[in-house]
């Protein structure tokens, strides 16, 4: 036995807690098997229901079909709308073009576009405070055909010219960096004193207890890796959250990316898993971790959450 192993032999994994799926991830993936066994295959969903690759991929087996464009879907058939919600423009195409629609935007980004469409109607410009590109970006900006105004930082903040300064609020995409967000927050407030805030943030509950999470396991670690897709922005935050702290830290999409050098020498591992990455490949990362020699777990204290949420309308009897 090498000296390499007789130190991952001591080592452990630290596992954080909360980690992996959130209510909508788990609302989302349940509306589209529900709709397949309901409807039969295929059922169209407008971009990936969650951006987990894995998720993805079980899905399109079981006769998902995967568009971006509404335009994909031929007539007469069922499409179902990602968690990460869609714009006022995409639910009119859908309804003129005579779709059937299930809607898995999570009631926590339906919340978001409530704000909006309210403080627009209220005569607001609202500020969106999020990552250009993001589709839950382009829905919320999306929930009123003008008056609206991106941000993703400091320097946008900046450079912003609003018409009327005593009547602006701000929302913000649910899966942010808390920290970050709160910088931007405070630009915001110290150029628009007068901005109107929402009454409870709107970064979401599995993003901040997952963040929060992070923050407490990163410390305890010499290196973190974070299960989830590159496309998945709040899985992308974790590992910014830990690698801020100064640990080395990596986000993987499966098992097979682990490079062994990663834990070479290491005594502690930290492991989590994005709102949309599933427990089953949290899991094979800790078969591989053990499969390189690290014999212990270590699952680290933290919130317990207990939220679901109601599935749409015509899907939600026992499947
Ligand atoms: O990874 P996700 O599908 O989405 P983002 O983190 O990129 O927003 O996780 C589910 C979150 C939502 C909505
Ligand atoms: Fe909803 Fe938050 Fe999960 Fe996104 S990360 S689906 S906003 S609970």
């Amino acid at each position: 036995m090498s000296i390499t192993d007789t130190t991952l032999a001591e080592a452990e994994i630290l596992l954080a807690q909360p980690r992996g799926f959130c209510a909508g991830v788990d609302r989302a993936i349940e509306i589209v098997e529900r709709a397949i066994k309901l409807h039969g295959s295929p059922i169209y969903v407008r971009h990936e229901i969650v951006h987990n690759a894995y998720v993805v991929e079980d899905l399109r087996k079981k006769g998902a079909i995967f568009i971006e464009q509404l335009e994909e879907v031929p007539a007469g058939n069922t499409v179902i709308f990602s968690a990460h919600g869609v714009s006022k423009a995409v639910r009119t195409e859908a309804e003129s073009r005579g779709l059937r629609v299930y809607d898995a935007t999570c009631p926590l980004v339906t919340k978001v576009h409530i704000e909006v469409a309210k403080m627009r109607a209220d005569g607001f410009d609202i500020v969106m405070i999020g990552h250009k590109g993001h589709p839950e970006v382009e829905g919320t900006m999306g929930q009123a055909g003008e008056g609206m105004h991106l941000v993703e930082d400091i320097e946008d903040v900046q450079a912003l010219t609003l018409p009327d300064a005593e009547r602006i609020a701000f929302v913000t995409q649910t899966t942010l960096s808390v920290d970050d967000a709160a910088e931007i927050i405070a630009a915001l407030k110290a150029k628009y004193p007068a901005i109107r805030e929402p009454k409870k943030q709107d970064i979401c509950y599995a993003t901040q207890n997952r963040q929060d999470a992070v923050k407490f396991m990163a410390p305890q670690c010499d290196v973190v890796i974070v299960v989830g897709s590159p496309n998945s922005s709040n899985s992308n935050r974790l590992r910014e959250v830990a690698e801020k702290r100064g640990i080395p830290s990596y986000m993987v999409d499966s098992p097979t990316q682990i490079d062994p050098a990663w834990i070479e020498g290491k005594r502690r591992i930290g492991v989590t898993a994005g709102a949309s990455a599933p427990e089953a490949l949290a899991q094979a990362v800790i078969a591989r971790l053990h499969e390189l020699g690290v014999r212990n777990v270590r699952a680290l204290e933290g919130i317990e959450e207990n939220i679901a949420f109601p599935l749409p309308r015509g899907l939600g009897l026992p499947a």
